[in-house]
Order: structure tokens, then C-alpha cells, then sequence
């Protein structure tokens, strides 16, 4: 995969407008500020393809980024206490909209909670939400250059018991100040656009064509 290829797609305010799922899904969730931008930015190696805010959670909209034939999808970040009430209604209501609709082709979630501190009411439900509703997702603990090594063995060990089932989900420590992290994310989006190709193409051929090509054999 060509990381520096990723180009900005769309930005939907609206569950109307995000058109049918015509590709793979890559998505990344975490609540604002928690360094969602500078990693999909990192991933994709650009300064300013995800706009790193000062002001977060400014506009909801989730937003789709091409890379090549995957969309990486930038869902609106949560927890943001001065937004308005019909503004996390909206967030709601995007948010269930797209990751409850089965006929997408979301392949995973890259759950983002910020190292240096417990996960919070809202990324414990997020994380909730995923695991009830079985959508794939692992976790990603960002700014971990902001943490001695001790203070990250101490989150470590705590996340144990914070987070559900925490011994089977994959973790990946990330800093989008050193890179650390940036490799086995790509890693994993690699695997996903690479064994997922030939089923999407399969899926996109007519159903007659299929049975004449098995039959053939
Ligand atoms: N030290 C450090 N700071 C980070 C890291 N990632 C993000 N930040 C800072 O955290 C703030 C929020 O980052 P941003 O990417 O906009 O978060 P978003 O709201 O989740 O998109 C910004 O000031 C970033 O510079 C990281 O890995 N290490
Ligand atoms: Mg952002």
C-alpha cells in the first residue's frame, strides 16, 4: 500500500449523504484530542491531510480519505464537553448510523484512547458498543511519548481490568511524535486491503459470469 497515494474523499454532516459501501472500510474512532488527526496524518505520511485542531470537535462530519482500493474513514470524535446538545444528537446518530449498518464493508476500527490516562466514560462505551454489536476493532494507545517507562507499565497493567476482555483485543502503543506504532498499523491495513481484493471483485462480478467460470473447471 502506498501510503503517500491517500487523498481526502468526501465529508459527510449527514447519515443520508454517505453514499453505499463500494469499497473496504478502515475507521478510526477516539474522542477529540486524542490525537486522531496526527495519526491518520502520520499513517499517511502528509502534515495536514486530517486537520490537527486546536479547537476540537468543531465540525461533526465523518470523513473518508482514498487509499487506493480502501477508504481510511475519520469518524467524528466524542467527548467533547462544550458541543452542543443537537450537536451530539447528531454525532449519535451519524455515529450508530454507520457503524450499525451491516451492508457497509467496514473491516475494522483502530479504537484510539490517549496512553496517559484511564479510558474514559465515553471511550468505555464506544469499546462497549463494539464488542455488543461484534464489529472488529483493535486499540490504539496514543501519545505514548509522553510517558516514562514506568508510568506506561503502570497503564498497561491497569488497563487490564478497565477495559473488557483487554487480553483479547490487539494493542498498539503509538506516538505520532516518534513514530512508534506507525508500522504495525500499516502492517495491518496491508493485510486487510490484501486478503480482502479478490472477494470485493468477486462480489462486483455478475452472478452468471461466476457460474460459468466454475463450471469450467
Ligand atoms: N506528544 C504528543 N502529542 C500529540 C500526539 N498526537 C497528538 N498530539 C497533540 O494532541 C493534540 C490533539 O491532537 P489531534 O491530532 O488534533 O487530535 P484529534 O482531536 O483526536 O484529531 C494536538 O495538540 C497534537 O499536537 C502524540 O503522539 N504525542
Ligand atoms: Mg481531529
Amino acid at each position: 500500500m502506498n501510503y503517500n497515494l491517500a487523498k481526502f474523499h468526501a465529508s459527510y454532516g449527514l447519515l443520508e449523504q454517505i453514499p453505499k459501501s463500494d469499497r473496504i472500510e478502515i475507521a478510526f474512532s477516539g474522542r477529540s484530542n486524542v490525537g486522531k488527526s496526527s495519526l491518520i496524518n502520520k499513517i499517511m505520511n502528509r502534515k495536514n491531510l486530517a486537520r490537527v485542531s486546536s479547537m476540537p470537535g468543531k465540525t461533526i462530519t465523518i470523513n473518508f480519505y482514498d487509499l487506493e482500493n480502501i477508504y481510511i474513514v475519520d469518524l467524528p470524535g466524542y467527548g467533547y464537553a462544550k458541543v452542543a446538545k443537537n450537536e451530539k444528537v447528531r454525532w449519535a446518530s451519524l455515529i450508530e448510523g454507520y457503524l450499525g449498518d451491516e451492508s457497509r464493508n467496514l473491516m475494522l476500527i483502530f479504537q484510539l484512547v490517549d496512553m496517559r490516562h484511564p479510558p474514559t466514560k465515553d471511550d468505555l462505551h464506544m469499546i462497549n458498543f463494539l464488542i455488543e454489536n461484534e464489529i472488529p476493532f483493535v486499540i490504539v494507545l496514543t501519545k505514548a511519548d509522553k510517558l516514562k517507562t514506568g508510568e506506561k507499565n503502570a497503564r498497561r497493567e491497569a488497563l487490564k481490568t478497565e477495559i473488557p476482555y483487554f487480553d483479547q483485543i490487539t494493542v498498539i502503543e503509538f506516538s505520532a511524535v516518534t513514530g512508534e506504532g506507525v508500522e504495525q498499523i500499516r502492517e495491518i491495513i496491508d493485510d486487510i486491503a490484501s486478503e480482502n481484493i479478490e472477494d470485493i471483485e468477486q462480489a462486483e462480478e455478475p452472478k452468471e459470469s461466476e457460474t460459468q467460470s466454475t463450471e469450467q473447471t
